[in-house]
């Protein structure tokens, strides 16, 4: 029996749906214009923030001007014939280890695709209408040098878009055309929010806007300078990307068939800077925090949440996992992986010795660790292991940096940055062919090949890419040096066996000072 897809009017055809009902502004015939526009819109997106404002305009009651959000595809139009069939709606299925519940999420209106009418997407981004322009593009969406912090003028997009602003390919470029048509009009400045895990995402964003429109028109600069809210932005919700088997399972239960589906777990976090530049939706009443800085929850779930999903990732695979939960669950990975986080990533998290004010972080280990043994996510380690390239900088060099300027060491650290490059040379430890998506791939594969039989110079040409590797750490030996030992044990016994000696290495270390204290204190 073929089911019915999901939309609008089958909640009108059948009443034995067991999600719904439809708000009273999907019900009314005449149109919404949305006030949010979200460039990337993605399963993260639709289980972030499209389920807060969802959980606002189910809390607000019958909203006349409901916060609905238009969604904008950078490249495919994929999620378009996902959603736009559906009328935006979708079901979110959030899974613990023991029960897993669907809501229907009515946020979002649909779906534009840029590359087929880049005209229709600047016109949102520069409507009076729109006062929210939100973001998630990853890592590599943002054409920034993650190193010198700058816009990349040499991105082959970047370079497009300059060259043609009003068909622009890039996010930037999307941007600074809505923005130029806001200008011109002389409309109010929009809130720019940026909901990818860069450190600092609002202040960089606003530079890389800054940087292009200056370009284009030096006076446009100015007014973006001036005019426009760029909050910074914490996001943590972990999604895993749905899969034909997950639509099936939900077709089965609940008799329609959903392609725009995500699923994810129950925890969700936002954290935002109150800088708006208009109005904005009262996300805090459904748990979002608005705070005056973002930094230090920022700085906590880059470095511990995606600092330690990163390492598992890769080694993970290496090792043959598959899934999170699946590495999570091997108990050589778990010690590690507490290692990791709790003596080399938790101290750069302190100030003066104490971590910042309310933030409990054992504790936010220990719920990262049972968030990350979720088997009903079944999130895919390779899902993760994408773009390392763009990722690594602020999830562990940063942490490696800091440490080794206070003269501290960074095993554990370098260990998931050897797992990285390890499996970046494109194969498992069977010999299988691993997929390397990343945009420094090519490059990557290169070195390895040229360089392949002389560990120090694979090491050395790796530490010269230096768009991932800031100059300031490679100029600590000790850094290439642990970086070299640890990528030779791996290459000559895998994974789990060099990871049984970091550990044993490692608990001497921490045992040291231990010993020492004891001795103090019998003297
Ligand atoms: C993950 C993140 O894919 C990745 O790189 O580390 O998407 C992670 O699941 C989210 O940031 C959780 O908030």
């Amino acid at each position: 029996m073929t089911l019915p897809r999901l939309s609008a009017a089958l909640f009108s055809e059948t009443n034995s749906l067991s999600v719904g009902p439809l708000l009273p502004w999907r019900q009314r015939q005449h149109a919404v214009s949305p006030r949010i526009a979200h460039l990337g819109i993605g399963a993260f997106h639709r289980a972030h923030l499209a389920w807060y404002t969802d959980a606002l305009m189910h809390a607000g009651g019958d909203d006349p001007w409901p916060w609905a959000i238009m969604g904008v595809s950078l490249r495919s139009p994929e999620v378009a014939a996902q959603l736009n069939p559906q009328q935006g709606l979708y079901t979110l299925q959030q899974s613990s280890a023991s029960s897993t519940s669907q809501q229907l999420i009515q946020s979002v209106l649909g779906v534009l695709v840029a590359p087929q009418d880049p005209a229709a997407v600047i016109a949102l981004l520069g409507a009076r209408t729109t006062d929210i322009i939100s973001l998630t593009v990853t890592e590599k969406g943002y054409c920034l040098d993650l190193v010198s912090r700058q816009l990349d003028f040499a991105h082959p997009d970047i370079v497009f878009d300059l060259a043609h602003p009003s068909t622009p390919r890039s996010a930037i470029g999307y941007l600074v055309a809505g923005l130029a048509e806001r200008f011109a009009k002389g409309y109010p400045a929009p809130t720019i929010l940026c909901c990818d895990n860069l450190p600092q995402n609002g202040v960089t964003l606003a530079r890389l806007v800054t940087q292009f429109a200056e370009k284009l028109n030096p006076d446009l600069a100015a007014w973006i300078s001036a005019q426009v809210a760029f909050p910074s932005s914490m996001v943590d919700r972990i999604v895993p990307a749905t899969t034909q088997a997950d639509i099936e399972v939900l077709a089965a239960e609940t008799g329609y068939l959903d392609l725009a589906m995500v699923k994810t777990e129950q925890f969700s976090q936002w954290v935002i800077e109150d800088k708006f530049a208009g109005a904005r939706p009262a996300w805090e009443q459904v748990g979002a925090l608005l705070v005056q800085d973002v930094a230090p929850f920022e700085h906590a779930k880059l470095r511990l949440l995606n600092g330690a999903h990163s390492a598992l990732a890769y080694l993970g695979t290496l090792s043959g996992y598959s899934y999170v939960h699946q590495v999570v669950a091997d108990p050589l990975f778990g010690r590690y992986l507490r290692h990791l986080m709790t003596q080399e990533l938790m101290p750069t998290l302190l100030v003066d010795g104490e971590a910042p004010a309310g933030l409990d972080l054992p504790a936010y280990i220990d719920a990262l660790l049972q968030r990350f043994a979720n088997p009903a996510l079944a999130h895919r380690t390779m899902q993760i292991a994408m773009d390392g390239s763009q990722k690594l900088p602020q999830r562990l060099l940063a942490a490696a940096e800091q440490r080794l300027q206070a003269g501290q060491s960074v095993d554990a650290i370098c260990f998931a940055v050897a797992g990285w490059l390890r499996f970046s040379m494109g194969f498992d430890a069977k010999g299988d062919a691993l997929e390397v998506s990343d945009p420094l791939a090519a490059r990557l594969l290169e070195i390895r090949l040229v360089h392949w039989d002389h560990i120090d110079e694979l090491v050395g040409e790796y530490l010269k890419l230096s768009q991932v590797f800031a100059p300031a750490l490679v100029a600590y030996p000790q850094f290439a040096q642990r970086l070299t030992y640890w990528l030779s044990y791996i290459l000559a016994n895998g994974v789990p066996t060099a990871l049984q000696s970091l550990l044993l290495e490692v608990q001497d270390y921490a045992a040291a000072p231990r010993l020492a204290t004891l001795g103090g204190s019998a003297r």
